[in-house]
């Protein structure tokens, strides 16, 4: 099982993940990226859905049209750890100058 992170570990993930913030009353991180078009949205959901499932780490997410707004936490530890950081990079890197 995955811990959860917390405290400064937590603030030092969160510094290095740009766009990223804690969800208020909830244990997990949130981001909505703005894309051109459906297009790019979508491409980039389908980039983020395949290294999602390989890691078996799955997005709370939602789509309407050009934005994508997600919600990362670990479900089966009950808060953010370190899978929710290693996705948010992956998001943020998938996402590029598209963003
Ligand atoms: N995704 C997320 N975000 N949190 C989890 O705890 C989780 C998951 N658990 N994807 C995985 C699937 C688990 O349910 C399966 C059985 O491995």
């Amino acid at each position: 099982m995955v811990e959860v992170i917390s405290g400064e570990a937590r603030q030092a993930a969160l510094a290095e993940l740009p766009g990223w913030s804690q969800v208020n009353g909830r244990d997990a991180i949130a981001r909505t990226f703005v894309f051109k078009d459906f297009n790019e949205a979508f491409g980039f959901m389908t980039r983020v859905a395949l290294a999602a499932e390989k890691r078996d780490h799955h997005p709370e997410w939602r789509n309407v049209y050009k934005t994508v707004e997600v919600v990362l936490t670990t479900h089966d530890a009950g808060g953010v750890t370190t899978r929710d950081i290693e996705l948010a990079k992956i998001m943020n890197k998938a996402a590029g100058a598209a963003s």
